[in-house]
Parts: C-alpha cells; sequence; structure tokens
C-alpha cells in the first residue's frame, strides 16, 4: 500500500466497508473449517452478550424479547461497518495505521474466540485467516482508488471491487458447504426416533382450553415458544458425541451418553416454563409436554453428598444454572429433557438434552444444551445470572395474565367476557379474581388443569359494563395465599403485582 494513498475520502471509506465485510467472510469460512463457534462475528457477538452490563441486557430483554439476537446482530452490524469504513480512510492516510486498526480488531475477536467455553484450540486461526485477507482487500482497493493527482478511475476501482466481490462469493459458496458438512444437527436431529416414555402422563383435560376468541394455545407449538439465552450463535451439538458429566460433592462420577439416557426409564410431564424477565402481563411464558429422565435419578446414581444444597449446570457453551439441590431431588419432575411437544427438542431449545424443573425461573433451572452437573453449595458457587446481580434461587412468583380483552379494547357496553392465564408453577392455581375499576373482587371461574406444573386458564363474564374508560385487574391465588400486589420489576427475582387493563367501553 503506497505510504500515502491519495484515494478520494468516499472511495476509501467504501474500500474499507468492502474490506470489513471480506475479513467477516473469511473468518466465518475458516471458521466452518476449522471451529464454528470462533467465527469473528460469533465470538464477537457472544462477548457483547457476556460483557453488556446487567441493566442493558435487561432493558434489550424486556424491549425487544425474543427478538433481542437480532436486534443485537443490527447492532453489531451497524458498528462494524462504521468501524470498518473509518478505517478504511484512516488507511488511506496512514497505511500503517490502517494495518494496526485491522489488527486490533482481529485480536479482539480472536480474544473472544479463545476465551469460549465452546471453541478449540483452533480459536484465534479464523480472525488471524480473516484480518490477512481484509488488509489485503484493502490494499489492493486502496491502490486502484489512488487518483494519482486526477480523478478517481472509475472503471479501474470497480473492476477491482468487482474481483473482490467474486472471490468473496466463492469464499461464501464453500464455507456455505463446508459449515452444512460439518454442523449437520438438523439431520441428526430429524433421525431421532425418541422412546415411548415408560411413564406416560395422562392426557391434557379437554376444558383445559377455553374456547375463547384470543385466548392462547394451551400447550404452545414448540414454533411460538418464547425463547430467551445468551447464545448468538446456537451451539450445534451432536447428540452422539454428547455427554453429561455430573461431579463435585458426589461419591462417584457418572458420565451419561445420549444413548443410555434414551434407554433409561424416561418420564412424560406437562410443565410451564417462566423467563424470570417477563414483565407482569408479559408474554415470556410458555407451556409444553417433555419427555425426559429425572435429575434425581441421575443424582441417585452419583451419590450426593450431606453438604450439597446446589446443583450447578453447564450447557456446551458455557452459560450456568444454580439450581436448589431439594427441587432435583424431591417428588417433582424434574427432567432431563430430550422432546418437546413429540418431537426431539428443537436446537433453540436446548437440542439434544436440557433442563426442565416445574417451579423455578429458567434462569436457574431450564439449561439448554446442558453437558455438566456440579454438585456443589450456594455458599461456594454462582450462575451466570446470579454474578450479575440476579437472585441465587429463582422461584417463579405466582401471577395472572388478562389475555382477553386485550388492553386498549373498545367492546360495546353490556356483557364483557376477561379470560386469561395464571400460573404458580408447583403450587398450582387455587382462584382467580377480577376487579372492574373499585368494584368488589369477583371469582373467575377456572378451566380445567392437567396438574400443578403448568397454567391454568380462567374467565369471567362482567355483566352491566356501562360505556366509558375502564380498568380491569386480576389477582391469582396459589394454596399459600393471593399473589403479591406489590409492584416489582423483574430484577432482581421476577416482577409482581397486578396485571391491569383499561377498556374503552362504547
Ligand atoms: N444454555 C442456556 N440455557 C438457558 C439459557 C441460556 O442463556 N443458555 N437461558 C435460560 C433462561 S433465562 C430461560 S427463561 C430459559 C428459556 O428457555 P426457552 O428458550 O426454551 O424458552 O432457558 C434457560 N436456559
Ligand atoms: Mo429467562
Amino acid at each position: 500500500m503506497p505510504a500515502h494513498s491519495r484515494a478520494t475520502r468516499g472511495a476509501a471509506a467504501f474500500s474499507g466497508l468492502i474490506a470489513g465485510g471480506v475479513f467477516f467472510l473469511v473468518g466465518w469460512a475458516a471458521a466452518a473449517l476449522l471451529d464454528p463457534p470462533a467465527a469473528p462475528h460469533a465470538a464477537l457477538g457472544a462477548a457483547v452478550v457476556d460483557l453488556t452490563p446487567a441493566w442493558l441486557k435487561d432493558f434489550a430483554i424486556s424491549t425487544f424479547g425474543t427478538a433481542d439476537k437480532v436486534a443485537l446482530a443490527v447492532c453489531l452490524a451497524l458498528v462494524s461497518a462504521a468501524l470498518a469504513a473509518g478505517i478504511g480512510v484512516l488507511a488511506a492516510r496512514r497505511a500503517s495505521l490502517g494495518v494496526l486498526a485491522v489488527g486490533l480488531l482481529a485480536a479482539v475477536c480472536a480474544l473472544a474466540g479463545a476465551t469460549r467455553a465452546d471453541t478449540s484450540s483452533w480459536a484465534v486461526l479464523p480472525s488471524v485467516l480473516g484480518a490477512v485477507a481484509g488488509v489485503g482487500t484493502l490494499q489492493l482497493l486502496l491502490r486502484r482508488a489512488d487518483t494519482g493527482g486526477e480523478g478517481l478511475d472509475r472503471r479501474r476501482f470497480l473492476a477491482a471491487v468487482g474481483g473482490v466481490t467474486a472471490g468473496s462469493a466463492l469464499v461464501a459458496g464453500a464455507g456455505g458447504l463446508l459449515s452444512r458438512a460439518r454442523s449437520n444437527t438438523e439431520t441428526v436431529r430429524a433421525e431421532i426416533a425418541l422412546p415411548e416414555p415408560t411413564d406416560p402422563v395422562d392426557p391434557i383435560p379437554a376444558g383445559a382450553q377455553l374456547e375463547v376468541a384470543g385466548m392462547p394455545e394451551f400447550v404452545t407449538p414448540n414454533g411460538e415458544f418464547y425463547r430467551i439465552d445468551t447464545a448468538f450463535v446456537l451451539p450445534q451439538v451432536n447428540p452422539q458425541e454428547w455427554q453429561l458429566q455430573v461431579h463435585g460433592l458426589v461419591d462417584r462420577e457418572v458420565v451419561l451418553t445420549f444413548d443410555e439416557l434414551l434407554d433409561s426409564a424416561l418420564v412424560e410431564a406437562h410443565v410451564t416454563l417462566t423467563c424470570v424477565s417477563n414483565t407482569v402481563g408479559g408474554d415470556l411464558v410458555g407451556n409444553a409436554t417433555w419427555i425426559g429422565l429425572p435429575v434425581r435419578e441421575v443424582l441417585a446414581r452419583a451419590g450426593v453428598q450431606d453438604e450439597a444444597d446446589m446443583v450447578l449446570s453447564r450447557s456446551a457453551d458455557g452459560f450456568t444454572a444454580s439450581t436448589p439441590l431439594e427441587a432435583l431431588t424431591d417428588d417433582r419432575n424434574a427432567l432431563l429433557a430430550v422432546a418437546m411437544n413429540g418431537a426431539p427438542l428443537p436446537v433453540e431449545h436446548g437440542f439434544p438434552v436440557r433442563m426442565v424443573v416445574p417451579g423455578l425461573y429458567g434462569y436457574v433451572s431450564a439449561t439448554k444444551w446442558v453437558t455438566e452437573l456440579k454438585v456443589t453449595r450456594f455458599a461456594d458457587d454462582q450462575g451466570y445470572w446470579t454474578t450479575r446481580g440476579w437472585d441465587a434461587r429463582g422461584p417463579i412468583k405466582t401471577a395472572c395474565r388478562i389475555d382477553v380483552p386485550r388492553s386498549g379494547a373498545k367492546p360495546s357496553a353490556g356483557s364483557v367476557t376477561v379470560a386469561g392465564t395464571a400460573w404458580a408453577q408447583h403450587r398450582g392455581i387455587d382462584r382467580v379474581q377480577v376487579q372492574l375499576d373499585e368494584g368488589p373482587w369477583l371469582d373467575a371461574e377456572l378451566a380445567a388443569t392437567p396438574g400443578v406444573d403448568t397454567w391454568r386458564q380462567w374467565s369471567l363474564t362482567l355483566a352491566d359494563v356501562p360505556a366509558g374508560r375502564h380498568a380491569v385487574r386480576c389477582r391469582a391465588w396459589d394454596p399459600t395465599g393471593v399473589q403479591t400486589a406489590t409492584t416489582a420489576a423483574p430484577a432482581p427475582n421476577g416482577s409482581s403485582g397486578y396485571h391491569v387493563i383499561s377498556l374503552d367501553v362504547r
């Protein structure tokens, strides 16, 4: 690269953009060959997720919910594009500064890759190869963009851009083939023959689903189930290589393979999962029928020692959850689940094996892509979110949500049917009440339920609602009493307070 390129600013910035694209593309293709999670964009995204301060992460989850990964990807793409354009301009002035800047960025990506739980010792290589290709591209384009004091020779410059684009298309094609050949998780998943549970659960009673328009499905279809996790790129775990290691305060370490798991006596259970980030009235909650091996069976094989009070589960990508030991050893259906609503776990919901524990928020119990159970003590270990300020134990708070009508609806005066969903997993919903404005609390009718571990639908028809603006509230009861009326935000141990909607009755 000439020490001083007389490229126009625009051409230099554009060259930087293209070179940035080449950096990420070559890095991704190299990673497809060497170590997929070490692709620069994947490593960078994962590092940003882990380093994002808790308040910002909470904000992202409450603002974007299940679309938080998309929002992050868009942000990263915009920031990377701005940086790449800036590097192009810098490199046109001082070539050495350009190389230094690319080197720094590559070092950040390499470090992010090398420090992940799910990358190999090859992890720095994709970033290094990407940087070499990126610097080469930048050099080539800036040389072609050099005006030599005259105007930009557009034909010459665009020919180079065309050459780089064609080369990139080849790399993209090769990378695509490689990653398909390497990570055939979807194919393997489709071929799994799920065993029948030894202990099948009773089917869901007919009346569990209310015939009220606008009510959510009692069993959430897998494709609509909320997804919350720290995985910027989904872990690809091959069940034939999967192992669960059980260690820590145990009499003997146990290693379980996927085939051994499938050959065990499996249990089926209806369990509703809830995210601690769910706000009052929110939808980070879903209900499914799971098949899995009770965690207590595996813990019994290992022999839990007396001083233990917690199990720290760890996923293939390094996420951890601290689950109170008693929730895994009492008689509830805490499962190492392999199936969700009759299918192998979808990849985004933890394929091939995840934990499901009735009564605890997901962040302390529902580890997806689980590979390790460390029997330990709350005094000695902390889970991913506890180190970021969230409660260590995370029991689900009793909650009630109005689904119908939607807040802001304009029903006609007269009778108005209100219906919703309440949950108090592992305790059960006893009673739901509805209040119109400051009127008396009225008992709603409870729908049938398969047990205490799922949500429960309810409905009530308010008679003679006059025209005007009205507030409608609901509250749920479990055997220990009524849910708390105190308003709380999700951090640090779950939102609380009564769900209120407003109606504009005509
Ligand atoms: N490996 C892993 N497992 C995880 C998480 C995660 O970030 N990584 N998030 C947990 C949280 S916060 C919740 S609420 C549930 C959500 O499970 P779902 O995405 O299947 O609905 O998964 C839990 N299991
Ligand atoms: Mo969560």
